[in-house]
């Protein structure tokens, strides 16, 4: 049965009274991860807004097992709980590797890469505020061009993302997944379809940061909405080298027209110094990437769909 805002377990994890700031996209989405995973997981985590909602010892607003471990490490502290498991041959748990963008896409790229190339049996979530948010907002491998951060004061970030959902992907994974915590409902199904998966699995979750990006706190699920309607973020999965496109995206998909990126930089001050050409520069990234997922969702349709579609 596919979850809904009815039949959601009330069950919570992350607990009320979390030091994250007020309409933090990271801590909803958390939220879910763990209602996903029935709270039967020990989760690790590197230095990052991730830490500071956990809290300082020994105070917790959390009531599952978290592992700090140093920044670079995220991949090879859940290879080591994993490790820890099979030897003392517990069951039912499942491994949680939980890292920001700059500890995934940057820092912590080469223990992830390792541990997935070793097929490594935990789930590895990268929750993306698009810059180094705990520490003020540095550019990370994962800042949109245009972008304006305390690394980048002025004009702003010049280059485009790097795309980490492929670049794990790459990997040959047997689970793939991009969510968004604007849509907590796809991301709790993507978290609970993998904790039947074997091997690393790898989520990239979308979570939009009120004062990192400058947009009212309460603005948080419709900056997160707006980035998935202008096609900024595709809701996405693969499994087993299967690619579908999920949720809002896959209406989108069906309707055929995205909300120009505009609407999508004007909500927010980060973008305050964006110029007319990286306007039209993002525009046309935006445009080439959904072409890209949209050829490869047609190219796995069924072949049914054609049959049905012939005159
Ligand atoms: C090796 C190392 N370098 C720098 C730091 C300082 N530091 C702590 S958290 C953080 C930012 C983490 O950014 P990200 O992974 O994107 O997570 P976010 O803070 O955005 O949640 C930095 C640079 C550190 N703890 N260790
Ligand atoms: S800085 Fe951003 S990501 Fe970090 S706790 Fe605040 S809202 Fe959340």
């Amino acid at each position: 049965m596919k979850v809904n805002a009815v039949n959601l377990t009330e069950t919570e994890y992350a607990l009320p009274g979390n030091r994250t700031c007020p309409g933090c996209a990271l801590a909803l989405a958390y939220r879910h991860i763990l209602k996903a995973l029935d709270g039967q997981v020990i989760v690790t985590v590197p230095a990052s807004c991730l830490t500071v909602l956990h809290g300082m010892y020994p105070i917790t607003s959390v009531n599952v097992p978290c592992v700090n471990t140093p920044f670079a490490s995220t991949g090879a502290s859940a290879t080591g709980l994993v490790a820890g498991l099979r030897a003392t041959g517990k069951k039912g748990i499942t491994i949680l590797a939980m890292a920001g963008d700059g500890g995934t896409h940057d820092i912590g790229i080469q223990s992830l890469s390792g541990a997935a190339e070793r097929q490594e049996d935990f789930i590895y979530i990268c929750y993306d505020n698009e810059g180094y948010m705990n520490t003020g907002n540095q550019r990370s491998g994962s800042t949109p061009l245009g972008a304006i951060t305390g690394t980048t004061p002025v004009l702003g970030k010049r280059q485009n993302p790097k795309d980490m959902a492929a670049i794990m992907e790459a990997h040959c994974l047997p689970y793939i997944a991009t969510a968004n915590a604007s849509y907590p409902l796809d991301l709790y199904e993507k978290v609970r379809k993998t904790k039947g998966i074997k091997g690393t699995r790898f989520i990239h979750v979308f979570t939009p940061c009120a004062p990192g990006w400058q947009f009212p706190y309460s603005d948080t699920i419709k900056i997160g909405q707006l980035a998935v309607e202008t096609g900024l973020v595709v809701l996405y999965e693969v499994e087993d080298d299967v690619f579908r496109l999920t949720s809002a995206s896959e209406s989108l998909a069906q309707k055929g027209k995205l909300k120009p990126v505009r609407e999508y930089l004007t909500e927010q001050g980060r973008f305050k110094n964006v110029t007319e050409e990286q306007i039209a520069q993002l525009q046309d990234w935006v445009n080439a990437r959904w072409q890209c997922y949209l050829a490869r969702a047609a190219s796995l349709q069924p072949a049914t769909d054609i049959t049905e579609s012939a005159p």
